[in-house]
């Protein structure tokens, strides 16, 4: 398994529309397992793979708290079949946007399908964080980001942060 780098805004790989997977295989295994430990290793609680520069629609999560054991959870073509009209806000943060937070509101319970690690079709209700997370990670899927919510001046001053930090990270 590999780390591999995690792109940041403005990158405008982040705002390609990835595809669906025809097939989970052994290589879409692969990427997952890397995903994963690109994620453990940021650290962060989901990934999308545009995020480490792939257009595939495959995220992996682990929501589980640093003393509970993993609860990892990989989503290949996940879809949302409902949502609930209440809405939900969270403090918001993603690996692409380092050391950027805000509120956004999305459905604080939506109807999931996607494909598991095995290629098995699994059905479920998310609801809590999990549901936060697989919409903000499924918007990476469609090029969103969480800024993309916010106003053009936040969202301006999230982008110029990222860009001096990692002008900083590449002088050392
Ligand atoms: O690590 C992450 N934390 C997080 C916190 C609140 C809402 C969403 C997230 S996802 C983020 C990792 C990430 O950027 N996934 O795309
Ligand atoms: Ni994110």
């Amino acid at each position: 398994m590999t780390v591999r780098p995690i792109l940041t805004v403005p990158n405008p790989i982040l705002k390609q529309i990835s595809k669906p997977v025809e097939k989970v295989t052994d290589n879409t295994r692969r990427l997952m397992d890397d995903m994963l430990e690109t994620m453990y290793a940021a650290p962060g609680i989901g990934l999308a793979a545009i995020q480490i520069g792939v257009p595939s629609n495959i995220i992996v999560m682990d929501l589980a708290r640093d003393e509970e054991k993993p609860k990892v959870k990989y989503f290949v073509n996940p879809e949302i079949l409902e949502v609930v009209e209440n809405l939900s806000t969270y403090e918001e943060g993603c690996l692409s946007v380092p050391d950027v937070f805000d509120t956004v509101e999305r459905p604080e319970k939506v109807k999931l399908t996607y494909l598991d690690y095995n290629g098995k079709r699994v059905t479920e209700w998310c609801e809590g964080l999990y549901a936060t997370c697989i919409q903000h990670e499924m918007d990476h899927l469609k090029g969103v980001v969480f800024i993309d919510y916010l106003s053009r001046l936040k969202r301006d001053r999230a982008v110029k942060k990222v860009q001096k930090f990692n002008k900083l990270k590449s002088e050392n």
